[in-house]
C-alpha cells in the first residue's frame, strides 16, 4: 500500500473536479478556483470553494481554463457555514473561505494617511488608526479576519496555520494609500482585537496577492487544532518586523510554519519573494528574482531542518507560482526547472505582488509520508 498524508493536494482544471462522483467530493476539506467562469456544476456542490480571479498560465499565455487547488483529507468531514465563512473540517484540519464584496463608495472616507511619511509632531497629533474612519479596502478586510477569527476559535480550530489572502487591485492606490497597505492595517487590527500576536511564533504563514479590479476580497484557510512551529528565514527580515517604507503596519505572516495534521507533519511555505533582508534584489530581471527566491525558500527548507523537517528538499515541494506579467512565465519555469528535478509540480498564476517591483513569488507546501514527519 501506498503510504497518503493525511491532507493532500491536488491541481486539476476545474472541469474534472466537477465531474468527479459524489463519493470521491466527500473526502474534499476545500478547494480553490482560478479563473472567471466557474462552471456551473461546481458552483452547485456543497463545498467551500475559494473562486480567485486570476487566470493560470501555460507557456507565457492566460488559459481560459478554469483551474482547481483540491485540498483531500480523512472522512468523514463535516461541513457548514458561519456566518459568511463556508469551512469543511474532520477530527484534526478545518478549511474555510471567506468572500467579500468591497463595494462601498470611497469618497465617504477619511484619506489612509500614511503616518511613517509625516514629520513626528505632525504623526502624534494624529489620531490612531483605530479611531479615525477607515477605507472601505480596510475595513472589509479587518471584517473577514473577525469573522475568521470568530468562527475557528467556536469551531475548535483556534490554530491558524495557513492563509490566502487575495486582494483586489492589490497595487492601486485609494484614499492615499496603496490597497496592500490598507490591508495589512486592517488584518493586524483583527489579530489585535482578538488577543493574537502580531510577531513570533504564532503568526501564520501566508500569501498575499492581486486580484482583478473590484472582484471581492477572498481570504481561504486551513486552521488546525494544534499550534504549528513557526520558521523564519535566516536571510530575511521577518516581514512582522519590517520597517515602515512598506506601510504604516507591518504585515502578519511567518516565513513557513510546520504543522502537526493527524499525527503527520505538513511544511506551509508562504510566497516568497526576491527580498534579501527587507529590500528587494533584481529589479527588473525576472530569472534573477526567480534564483533569489528559491535561495530563500532552500533557506527556509534549512531551517525547517532545524526545527523538525529535517531532510526536506526542494524535490519535496509542491508549488504555486505567482507571476506578474504572463510573458515572464516561461523565463521562470525554466529556472525552477534548473533546480528541482523530476517533474516539479507547479501552478503558474497570472497575479500582480504586493510590491510593485516584484515580478514574481512562489509559495510551496510539503506533505510528506514517510514515517520520520510522523508527529
Ligand atoms: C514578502 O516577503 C512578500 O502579506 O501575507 C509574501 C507572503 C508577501 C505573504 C502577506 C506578503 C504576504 O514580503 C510578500
Amino acid at each position: 500500500m501506498v503510504a497518503t498524508s493525511p491532507l493532500q493536494l491536488l491541481v486539476l482544471p476545474a472541469s474534472q473536479l466537477a465531474a468527479q462522483p459524489a463519493a470521491w467530493l466527500r473526502n474534499v476539506l476545500g478547494v480553490a478556483c482560478f479563473g472567471s467562469a466557474l462552471p456551473q456544476a461546481l458552483a452547485g456542490l456543497d463545498l467551500p470553494l475559494a473562486q480567485v480571479q486570476v487566470q493560470a498560465l501555460r507557456q507565457g499565455t492566460a488559459l481560459s481554463e478554469v483551474w482547481s487547488e483540491v485540498w483531500i483529507a480523512d472522512a468523514p468531514l463535516r461541513a457548514g457555514v458561519h456566518g459568511r465563512l463556508h469551512w469543511r473540517c474532520n477530527e484534526a484540519v478545518l478549511f474555510g473561505v471567506l468572500t467579500l464584496a468591497v463595494d462601498e463608495p470611497e469618497t465617504q472616507y477619511a484619506p489612509e494617511v500614511d503616518a511613517s511619511l509625516l514629520c513626528e509632531s505632525a504623526a502624534k497629533a494624529l489620531p490612531p488608526h483605530t479611531s479615525r474612519p477607515s477605507s472601505p479596502l480596510r475595513r472589509t478586510t479587518e471584517l473577514a479576519y473577525d469573522e475568521l477569527f470568530a468562527a475557528i476559535e467556536t469551531l475548535g480550530f483556534p490554530h491558524l496555520l495557513r492563509v490566502w489572502n487575495h486582494i483586489p487591485d492589490i497595487n492601486r492606490e485609494s484614499a492615499g494609500l496603496e490597497h496592500y497597505r490598507q490591508f495589512n492595517i486592517g488584518r493586524q487590527d483583527a489579530f489585535l482585537a482578538h488577543g493574537r500576536h502580531v510577531s513570533g511564533a504564532s503568526v501564520p504563514s501566508a500569501s498575499a496577492l492581486g486580484a482583478a479590479g473590484g472582484a471581492p476580497l477572498v481570504v481561504y484557510f486551513i486552521a488546525g487544532r494544534r499550534p504549528p512551529v513557526a520558521i523564519e528565514n535566516p536571510r530575511q527580515l521577518s516581514a512582522y518586523h519590517y520597517p515602515a517604507d512598506y506601510g504604516p503596519r507591518a504585515p502578519t505572516f511567518s516565513r513557513a510554519n510546520l504543522a502537526c495534521i493527524a499525527g503527520q507533519s505538513a511544511l506551509f511555505i508562504s510566497g516568497t519573494a526576491s527580498i534579501v533582508g527587507h529590500q528587494t534584489l533584481h529589479h527588473g530581471d525576472v530569472a534573477e528574482q526567480t534564483r533569489e527566491i528559491l535561495r530563500n525558500i532552500e533557506a527556509v527548507l534549512r531551517q525547517a531542518g532545524t526545527q523538525g523537517g529535517k531532510g526536506l528538499t526542494l524535490q519535496d515541494l509542491h508549488y504555486k507560482v505567482y507571476v506578474r506579467h504572463a510573458a515572464d512565465q516561461p523565463a521562470i519555469q525554466a529556472e525552477l526547472q534548473q533546480v528541482v528535478d523530476d517533474e516539479v509540480r507547479a501552478l503558474y498564476l497570472q497575479a500582480d505582488v504586493c510590491r510593485v517591483d516584484l515580478l514574481v513569488e512562489i509559495e510551496a507546501v510539503a506533505l510528506p509520508t514517510a514515517q520520520e514527519f510522523a508527529c
